[in-house]
């Protein structure tokens, strides 16, 4: 039988015009891929608890104003299809600065510019993005 679809929370932490994005090691999934802080959607969880939750245990940040933007529907591999509910958020604290709390998941956190995004990028980020999907405010 195949195993249940997971769901993820990922955040678009937003910082002037740059946006967190991280390196991920033997993950199971994105391995090796240029993604955003973000996990697995805990039992009662609202995609705002979660998103906060993640983003403390990866980086130490506190985030403020989590917007939900989009969600993703893949089959990254024959063990997992992965739902992930795409959010934007803000720093609570503009000076505070990411620390890579869980070194033996990700490389490290940079802040990087929408133009000049990363590579390789986690599959379902990178389609997104190519698509033109631009999560800053619109007035912006
Ligand atoms: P955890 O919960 O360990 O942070 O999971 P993850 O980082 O593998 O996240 C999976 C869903 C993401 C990619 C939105
Ligand atoms: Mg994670």
């Amino acid at each position: 039988m195949s195993p249940a679809p997971e769901i993820g929370v990922a955040v678009f932490i937003l910082n002037d015009n740059k946006i967190l994005f991280g390196r991920r090691l033997s993950s199971s999934i994105g391995a090796n891929t240029y993604a955003l802080p973000g996990g697995h959607l805990e039992f009662g969880e609202s995609f705002e608890e979660c998103a906060a939750r993640e983003v403390k245990e990866e980086t130490g940040l506190d985030i403020k104003n989590v917007e939900v933007l989009t969600t993703t529907n893949n089959v990254l591999s024959d063990s997992v299809h992965l739902v992930a509910i795409y959010v934007r958020a803000q720093l609570s604290d503009p000076n505070q600065i990411p620390q890579n709390v869980e070194p033996d998941k990700c490389e490290g956190w940079d802040w990087y510019d929408l133009k000049n995004t990363p590579e390789p990028m986690f599959e379902p980020l990178k389609a997104m993005l190519q698509d033109g999907f631009n999560p800053f405010p619109t007035d912006s």
